[in-house]
């Protein structure tokens, strides 16, 4: 686990009232030789491996057009002369980085959170600044928006939700039996919400009536490619270690150069490229090659081995050798040259990346980890890692919660934020593979090139490693392919 602890009270980052917190980034309180193709529903279904697709997502139609962003198709039928059009990248902070640390810059970063995710909500709700809300008179109608700063419950059940914005908190009270209650089981600390009620006879707290989250609009309609082309999204790759699934790796590889992969242009690649070095206790038992450029190099010979004409972007993941604190910036140069082999893309985690129109938001997924341990089972697990995707669409905001285990930098911008709705959310960190749909939106996490790890078999986490998620652009079908 993460050493050190900071959690900066976040009930003072939005006002900036006290200097007294950490000024440094927050930190961890912290088989066989044939090739299958899995289940592969269309992006109706939702799966996971090793568990029966078609739980009955969301989805509910086609798409559209790709949009205007899309370059114009080339003609690659020919396996080795696929060139596919370079994709376009947003919300980098590569070479954008503001963060030096200081305590005064979490202020700025969380006034960005909040001015962005609030301005999602400014239309569903007529709020009132907390400073406002105070001086109202008992009984009023009154409605809120603010990030939450605390969550507590009453001796009697309910529950007191302390909304926080840019002037003052607010406590605003949610009573067990009305039928959004449960909804508190998904709240995390930090995230944006809105909220619609009365306030007590003593004007002290609001009775929430409504609850708002930024949200994914049901309507959104996603883009598609205007031609037949393929992307394949992988992640975690853990080159370095000696759980690296070399076999299946390799597999893929070969498979990439036949036809039946002929229109698979792109290969996204999530995070975690090698093992690492110092990542976890005891994971140097595990290495089987101990220098962090070393790795790079072996898996600049992996990525050598993928059809020299695909289009690959990368971003980078905790195991990999860039500031840890998200947003992290893209490989650096001596990193970059050492994987210069694929005239590769590099760009930050998170960051969104349109590939024949289609948008992804590609992040790594540290948060996950956090969203699966704070919420209910049945709304994220480690089985269907693509529900706790869905939470964070939901929040608009790749890492919601501050403080705890996801290590975040302060930032002018705050990059986490989800600001356009992409067409695609991948993710992959968690090593389980897991996709459906949120609104239209799909949500891939992509599974793992690594056997299961010491710790993992301690912790009874059973990686699915050699699968790699095939994603049609033209239609947003997805096709699992089985390396294993
Ligand atoms: O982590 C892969 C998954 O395993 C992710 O859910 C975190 C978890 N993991 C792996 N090793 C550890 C240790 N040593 N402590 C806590 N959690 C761990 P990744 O970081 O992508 O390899
Ligand atoms: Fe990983
Ligand atoms: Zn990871």
């Amino acid at each position: 686990m993460n050493a050190g602890n900071d959690p900066t009270p976040a009930d003072e980052l939005l006002t900036g009232e006290d200097g007294s917190g950490d000024p440094d980034v927050s930190t961890g309180a912290k088989n066989s030789e044939n090739r299958q193709t899995e289940s592969v529903s269309g992006v109706e279904t939702e799966g996971s491996a090793g568990a029966s697709a078609g739980e009955g997502g969301a989805a509910d139609d086609g798409g559209t057009t790709a949009d205007a962003e899309s370059q114009p198709p080339t003609t690659a039928d020919a396996i080795g002369d696929r060139s596919p059009p370079a994709p376009d990248i947003r919300n980098d902070v590569t070479g954008r980085s503001t963060g030096t640390g200081e305590y005064e810059e979490f202020v700025g970063t969380f006034q960005d959170r909040y001015e962005r995710l609030s301005g999602l909500l400014r239309r569903r709700v007529n709020h009132r600044p907390a400073e406002a809300i105070q001086s109202m008179p008992g009984g009023s109608e009154a409605e809120m928006i603010g990030l939450v700063d605390d969550i507590r419950s009453t001796a009697s059940g309910h529950w007191i939700v302390e909304l926080e914005d840019t002037t003052g908190t607010f406590p605003c009270l949610i009573m067990k039996d009305r039928a959004f209650a449960p909804l508190v089981d998904d709240l995390l600390l930090d995230e944006c919400l809105a909220v619609q009620g009365t306030l007590a006879d003593d004007g002290g707290i609001l009775f929430v009536d409504s609850l708002h989250f930024p949200d994914v609009p049901r309507t959104h309609k996603p883009n598609t490619a205007d031609r037949h082309v393929q992307a394949a999204l992988i992640s975690d790759v853990h080159v370095g270690s000696q759980e690296f699934a070399q076999e299946a790796w390799d597999r893929f590889a070969d498979w990439l150069h036949t036809p039946e992969a002929e229109a698979v242009e792109y290969l996204l690649i999530g995070g975690d490229m090698v093992e690492g070095v110092g990542v976890y206790p005891d994971q140097d038992e595990e290495l089987d090659v101990v220098d962090i450029y070393e790795q790079y190099e072996a898996f600049s010979e992996q990525l050598k081995k993928v059809p020299g004409d695909m289009e690959i972007v990368m971003i980078p993941g905790n195991h990999d050798a860039v500031r840890l604190a998200e947003p992290q910036p893209a490989f650096t140069e001596e990193l970059r040259d050492i994987m210069s082999a694929h005239d590769a893309r590099f760009t930050g985690n998170p960051s969104t990346v349109t590939v024949e129109g289609v948008s992804v938001l590609m992040y790594h997924g540290v948060s996950l980890d956090e969203v699966i341990a704070e919420l209910p089972e049945e709304k994220a697990s480690y089985d269907h890692p693509h529900k706790a995707m869905y939470q964070l669409l939901k929040k608009r905001h790749v890492a919601p919660q501050y403080g705890g285990h996801t290590r975040v930098a302060p930032e002018e911008k705050d990059y986490l934020v989800i600001d356009e709705v992409p067409d695609v959310f991948h993710t992959g960190h968690v090593h389980k593979l897991g996709w459906g749909k949120y609104h239209n939106v799909l949500a891939v996490n992509s599974g793992c090139w690594q056997e299961q790890t010491a710790f993992q078999k301690s912790v009874n986490i059973d990686p699915d490693y050699g699968h790699a998620p095939i994603l049609d652009l033209d239609t947003l079908d997805m096709t699992v392919r089985k390396f294993v």
